[in-house]
């Protein structure tokens, strides 16, 4: 489907014209931009059946537009866009990248302020020149110089299901060469750490340089930075870097665990073998003569060292290098459910009975279908009305699929500014299962969102806290909030709180389900999905799970449907 793209470009359109001052114009772009992105057909296949015509039939769609579409899926680019883009420098548009400037901001920045680029508007906002600005503040000062941090680390570290959507390809083009007879990913993407600085990938061979020559040679490569027998660096079509390192298999443990990392947990290690009178390196481990002892697995190399085993997602030496028996953490086929799932009904792509055929596939025990409620008027939300019928929709799939999974009646509520629900009581009553989430005013002190969320959790039908956290990885910062009583008043409550597994989310992150395990709240890992695509995530919301330290004893839903059922009734 080109849909997504036709909308992003004319909302660029739409961007430029802004920043431009022009008026009217953009409104007609974004107009068509949104009917483009909810259309349910492809919009390459209407221009190839009916031609402008049928561009000019989709809503908000004129002639003007229509013809700048059919050119894009023509030349694969949009003329009029190249000319306008040509008229303000690149490094304005780069603006629109910070939190909270959208193209009226920058507009008034360049044009008012002049401010060129991203280093011009930091300098600006650093020496009190913004605040004056019509429309701005000393508080839009902070937000930007905040803003401004997030986009920096967002361009060095991308998303771990981004990183992985990369390299996973690239694996298993490597693969078919049989020359290779073990390979792995390794670096923090082995270690499933939430952002990724680059691609860091392992081969056992006996013909390094054949391996060499068919890597650097693979289509996904733009440029190569180095080329060697053992390491080759390459920049990736998609920006980012990606290491290939070589070894024999006597040492590919010993490489396996190096590379792993991380930095301090392979320092902590070296100093145990020290200890012990040993020496660990990238090669194996070896004796002070520089005798080789092993290497070819990691796992002999821990047991030589007389330490427990410890899994990749726990190498960040917080501790598990002192651990005198092994932590059985939760195995990413642990879940038997998936409870945070939106439809059709408010801002999902997929029919409830999609998702629900999708869930069966997956091979789920149980589900819940939790749209969302009305005051996520952005997100469609339901009112009761809406509600009301949905769950009779529910009601008719739970006869159909009785047989195959257990479907469970469900909402993410809002939790309101006052720290009541979107829904009263009664309604609530009629659910199976709420999540209580907030999606409006983030900005509150510590102490205000602290006790909103504490109200939520002393409802007596709120059975999870959704994303707690609200953080958006390389976008938004988390609120502020005490998380120690959240946690403490959950686990009194029978609430569990989420771990979100969007990849943009991961909310709980990794340390604070640490924190949560350590205090034995309980935990439940969901997907939040918004297509049936979405409930493959459920595998980023585990791997952080697993940084956190939890058992399946932490997580609600790796409990049987009867077990999980009393958590969810409090009982
Ligand atoms: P990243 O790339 O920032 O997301 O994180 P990593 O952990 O993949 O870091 P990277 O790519 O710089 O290095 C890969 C692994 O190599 C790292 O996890 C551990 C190992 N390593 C790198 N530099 C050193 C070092 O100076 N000392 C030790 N002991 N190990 C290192
Ligand atoms: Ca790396
Ligand atoms: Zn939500």
């Amino acid at each position: 489907m080109k849909n997504q793209e036709v909308a992003d470009l004319l909302n660029e359109i739409a961007d430029v014209l802004e920043i431009k001052n022009i008026e009217w114009k953009p409104i007609a772009y974004r107009r068509a931009a949104r009917s483009i992105e909810s259309l349910p057909e492809d919009i390459g296949l209407i221009y190839n059946k009916r031609g402008l015509n049928g561009l000019t039939g989709i809503s908000g769609v004129g002639f003007g537009i229509g013809k700048k579409i059919a050119e894009y899926l023509e030349t694969g680019k949009i003329s009029e866009l190249e000319k306008l883009k040509k008229t303000i420098p690149e490094s304005v548009i780069n603006m629109l990248d910070i939190p909270g400037l959208g193209p009226k901001k920058v507009s008034k920045l360049y044009n008012k302020l002049k401010i060129k680029s991203l280093s011009d508007l930091e300098q600006a906002a650093r020496k009190g020149k913004i605040r004056d600005l019509e429309g701005f503040g000393e508080k839009s000062e902070e937000d930007i110089l905040m803003g401004l941090e997030l986009v920096k680390k967002g361009r060095e570290r991308i998303l771990l299901s981004t990183a992985l959507n990369i390299a996973n390809p690239i694996v298993e083009e490597l693969k078919k060469l049989k020359e290779i007879t073990k390979i792995d990913i390794a670096g923090s993407i082995r270690r499933r750490k939430e952002t990724i600085k680059d691609i860091d990938i392992l081969i056992a061979s006996k013909s390094p340089e054949k391996v060499m020559n068919y890597f650097t040679k693979l289509p996904e490569i733009k440029t190569i930075l180095a080329k060697g027998s053992t390491k080759s660096s390459v920049i990736l079509k998609d920006s980012i870097n990606c290491d290939l390192r070589v070894v024999n298999e006597k040492s590919y443990g010993g490489a396996l665990a190096y590379f792993t990392g991380s930095k301090d947990h392979n320092i902590r290690m070296r100093q145990l073998a020290l200890k012990k009178n040993m020496k660990l390196s990238e090669y194996g481990l070896f004796n002070r003569k520089n005798h080789y002892i092993c290497g070819k697995t990691e796992q002999e190399i821990y047991s030589k060292l007389s330490l427990v085993y410890i899994e990749p997602e726990m190498r960040e030496n917080t501790g598990e290098l002192e651990l005198k028996k092994p932590i059985n953490l939760i195995k990413y086929n642990s879940i038997r459910g998936d409870l945070h799932l939106h439809t059709t009904w408010s801002d999902g792509i997929n029919t409830t009975e999609e998702m629900i055929k999708t869930a069966i596939n997956k091979g789920y025990e149980y589900i819940a279908i939790t749209d969302h409620s009305k005051s996520s008027y952005v997100a469609n939300g339901l009112d009761e009305k809406g509600l009301k019928r949905h769950l009779a929709e529910i009601d008719i799939l739970k006869k159909k699929y009785k047989n195959k999974i257990n479907i469970l009646k469900g909402s993410e509520v809002d939790i309101l500014k006052d720290g009541s629900l979107d829904y009263s009581n009664k309604i609530l009553s009629e659910l199976d299962i709420i999540i209580a989430s907030i999606h409006s005013r983030f900005k509150g002190t510590k102490e205000e969102t602290t006790s909103r969320i504490i109200s939520a959790i002393n409802n007596e039908h709120v059975n999870v806290i959704g994303h707690p956290t609200g953080r958006l990885i390389n976008q938004r910062n988390p609120y502020d909030l005490d998380l120690n009583l959240i946690i403490k008043e959950a686990k009194k409550n029978k609430v569990a709180l989420e771990i979100n597994s969007y990849p943009s989310r991961l909310d709980l992150k990794d340390t604070n389900i640490r924190l949560a395990v350590d205090n034995g709240a309980k935990l439940i890992i969901n997907t939040d999905s918004h297509s049936t695509n979405n409930l493959d995530f459920i595998e980023f919301g585990i791997a952080q799970a697993r940084r956190g330290w939890s058992e399946n004893n932490n997580i609600i839903n790796t409990l049987p449907f009867e077990k999980f059922m009393k958590f969810i009734r409090k009982e």
